[in-house]
Order: C-alpha cells, then structure tokens, then sequence
C-alpha cells in the first residue's frame, strides 16, 4: 500500500464531498486517570483504578496511573500543545476522587482549583471544554461500599456532578455524565478486567442500572443548575451476525446488540428496558434493583449522544460455546476474531462499521451525536535523527473514520463533531503504557511530547473544515 500523507498547508479549494458541515466541532479527548498522575496531591483520594492497578497482575508490567502524563503540572504546555493543532474543543474528564475525596460529604477545594485554572487556560487559547463527569475513576470509598451495583452511588453521583457544575458552569457549556457505562459494568464487574476486578453478573446488571440512574439524576441536577447541553458517551457496538442469512447468527446479533446497545440506548431514549434484556437481565438479579420511575428518570432529555467508536463485531450461533464472562449469558455465541488489518490492541479497523452504526443509531433513535472518541494505537516512536514520528498507520485509520462520519452525514444522521483519541499517548487501562493512542507522542522518561503526523494532519483537517483528495492515503 502506498501511502501518500500530505501534512503541509497547501490551501488548494476542496473537492466536493471531502467538507464537513459548517460549525463541525473538532477535538480530542483525554481522560483524568489516564494523563493527570499526582495521584498523591492535594487531597486527592484514592479511586478504584489506584487500587486495581497496585494490585499485582492486573494492568500491564504493574504500570499505574500515579504519574501518566504528568497533566496535572504540565497543563498549560498541553494546552498550548491543543491551541497549536487548532482544536475548537477538548473533551476532559474531572477525577471524582480529586473533588470528593470518598465520593461524598467534603469537597477538596484545592482539586476544583486545578479543573478551573484548566478551564481558564482552554478558554483562554479560545478552545471549547467538553467535561465528562465520570471516566472510571470511582473513588475507593464508595466501592467499598458497594460501588456501582448500590443506589447511593447514582444518588452520590448526582450531588457530586452539581457541585463540579457549580464550580465550572459558568465557563462549560457542554457536559457528559458518564463515559462508556458498558465498561464500567461490564468489564469491572463481569470480566474484572478492569477496575474494581469484579466478576459476577448479577453486579453487571445492577450496574447497569445504579450507572444510568447516576446519568439520569445527574442529568437533572445539570439541567436545573443551568447547564445547556447535556449529554452521555455510550461505546455502542457495530454488531453484525456473521451470516445475515442465517436466523441462530441473526438471533446471536439481537442478544449482543441488547446487552451492548439497546439495555443502555433504550431507556436513556425511549423510557424503558427493551423486554428482550428484562427478561435477560432476570436470569441473573431478580430486578428489584429497577424501582418504579427509574427509568423515567434515566430518560432525562440529552442534547448530543456521544459515540465512542474503534472497532466492529460480527458473532454467530455455536451452540456448545462458553459465554464470554464480559457478557452474561452469552453461551452458545461466539465472537469472531478480527479479520483484516487490526491496530496493535488487536481491533479489527473496518471504517464502513461506524458509518453503519450511525445510520442505524440516527433511523432507531433520532438523536444528534458527536463521536466523542476515535482513534487507534500503534507503537510508534521518534524516528532517526529528526525525531518526528511517522504513524502513517494512524492517519489512514483516522482518515478512514472520518471518510465514514462523512458517509452518515451525506445519510442525513446528524453528526455534529470529532473528538480524536487521544490527544496524547497515556495509560491505556489493563494494557498500561504499552498501548500508544496518542496523535502527539509522550516520552514517559523524559515527559517530553512531539506530535505525531497525525497531529500535523488532524490540524490540516481542521483548517480546511474537511479531507484533501490529495491527502487521502492508500491510493
Ligand atoms: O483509552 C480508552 C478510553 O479511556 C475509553 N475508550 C476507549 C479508549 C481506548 O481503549
């Protein structure tokens, strides 16, 4: 494959078709735990991503977030990092923990401060922020006591989002309760992949719900403090039955599409389970967790859905095969491997997925999204003497992506923004440093960041609004 990466400004006119719509917000995304380190300072609290990743054997060579990027100090170097690629926004996340040491009761001031000399500095360099509430970090303390599969989580959740709105409100307009609840129920609680490292289903699906009930209380506590767009990041998946012809693979699809999609989609959009995942959900708890008007409450109107998209799944009907323990009662369905090219973390990259999952998203609930993450890793690094970082790879895979946001656009889906992941390379969870994201690359030795080409080709597609013909790789 040839690759031909234009990342110089040329200013030639656009071929049609290659323009996003006028207004089209452009950024990239981060999240606390991941870049910020100063695990230790200035009354932060523990979360529950502290204590999974000091725990032998769960994340990668025993690598933890007690530095990561360093962001807490270093901020206003990223920031101009951002104001040099030309972001409009930045999609960041506030540490719970560093706001509510135990999740509740006193507020630690001197971690508010550091979200609001942050917003000062994003407004500043005229580059909108996009805050989420939630990007995993639980604080230890309510984990303790139950973390996401009690109700005083969600009601906790709430207090703590209007005191963060209090804060910040005056300067953030748009804001995201949660990120990926699916992760957090069903890899911290099913497969104890990640944090807390809980594996029962039962704790899933209460998850589940007490996650979305958070979003929902949070929501209203938003929205009467003022707050004018509210929103949720969601992972949805693409899920396809390997053999559309075949009703046990088309009947896999529907089950993996509810535990995945509808089971969150559904009554954060239309006010109730789907009765597929009620009754999928009752093989495991006896739903007593679901109080009455708690759906209503989850189906607090939202402005904008976030679409964090990466990768597709195709499944089939094997019967026999064991359910995947991140998806409670899934036996007899089987997750075929990646086919095709796949990024480093071993994901599939079939950019025609997304367009897919949008159109569908748009036809069954009619709602404006932004894709709030997208992006690949690969392990790249400064190359020879120039130290720059050629992540060809990278491009194609964004441009690919961005191609089919066009796609469903051109569809009639309202989409109304990008956010690439991640701004910077940084801990990546269970796989630790290993993993590289980032379209700016971070020396963890030295903390020194370069951007990436992709870098310098994201900040040309901002310029112009759109994609160059010319700058299309792989032709
Ligand atoms: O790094 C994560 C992010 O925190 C949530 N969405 C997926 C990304 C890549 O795995």
């Amino acid at each position: 494959m040839t690759a031909t990466v234009e990342v110089e400004s040329s200013g030639e006119p656009l071929a049609s078709g290659v323009q996003f719509p006028e207004g089209f917000i452009w950024g990239a995304a981060t999240a606390s735990y991941q870049i910020e380190g100063a695990a230790n300072e200035d009354g932060r609290g523990p979360s529950i991503w502290d204590t999974f990743s000091r725990t032998p054997g769960r994340v990668y060579r025993g690598h933890t977030g007690d530095v990561a990027c360093d962001h807490y100090h270093r901020y206003v170097e990223d920031v101009a990092l951002m104001a040099d690629l030309g972001l409009g926004s930045y999609r960041y996340s506030i540490a719970w923990p560093r706001v509510q040491p135990d999740g509740t009761g006193p507020v630690n001031t001197r971690g508010l401060d550091f979200y609001d000399r942050l917003t000062d500095e994003l407004i500043g360099k005229g580059i909108d922020p996009v805050v989420t509430l939630y990007h995993w970090d639980l604080p230890q303390t309510l984990e303790d006591r139950g973390g996401w599969t009690v109700r005083e989580t969600a009601e906790a959740f709430a207090e703590y989002a209007a005191i963060v709105h209090a804060r910040l409100g005056d300067r953030v307009r748009t804001w995201t309760t949660l990120n990926e609840p699916w992760c957090s129920a069903y890899l911290g609680y099913g497969s104890g992949r990640h944090a807390p490292g809980i594996q029962d289903p039962a704790a899933v699906f209460k998850s589940v719900h007490h996650l979305l009930l958070g979003h929902g209380l949070a929501a209203r506590a938003l929205r009467s403090a003022g707050a004018q767009n509210v929103s949720i990041t969601l992972n949805p998946a693409a899920v396809s039955p390997l053999d559309p012809q075949n009703p046990a693979d088309v009947d896999a699809a529907r089950i993996v599409d509810g535990l995945h999609n509808r089971i969150f989609l559904d009554p954060l959009l239309r006010g109730a389970y789907p009765d597929d995942m009620r009754e999928h959900m009752a093989r495991f708890t006896d739903l007593s967790h679901i109080q009455d008007g708690d759906e209503k409450i989850i189906n607090a109107p939202i402005d904008v859905l976030g679409v964090n998209f990466y990768t597709p799944s195709y499944v089939s009907a094997k019967p026999g095969h064991p359910a995947s323990p991140e998806n409670p009662g899934t036996e007899g369905i089987a997750f075929r491997p990646p086919v095709g090219p796949i990024t480093d973390i071993g994901w599939q990259i079939e950019p025609a997925a997304l367009t897919r999952l949008l159109d569908r998203l748009h036809q069954d609930y009619g709602v404006p999204m932004m894709i709030t993450e997208n992006g690949a890793a690969y392990p790249d690094g400064p190359s020879g003497d120039s130290g720059e970082v050629h992540d060809t790879n990278r491009i194609e895979y964004l441009d690919g992506h961005l191609r089919a946001c066009l796609d469903a656009i051109s569809h009639g889906v309202d989409l109304r923004g990008y956010f690439a992941w991640s701004l910077m390379d940084n801990f990546e969870w269970a796989e630790g440093y290993k993993m590289r994201f980032g379209i700016v690359h971070v020396d963890y030795t030295t903390q020194q960041r370069v951007p990436k080409d992709s870098a310098k080709w994201y900040r040309e597609v901002i310029r112009r609004n759109g994609l160059s013909d010319q700058g299309r790789i792989g032709e």
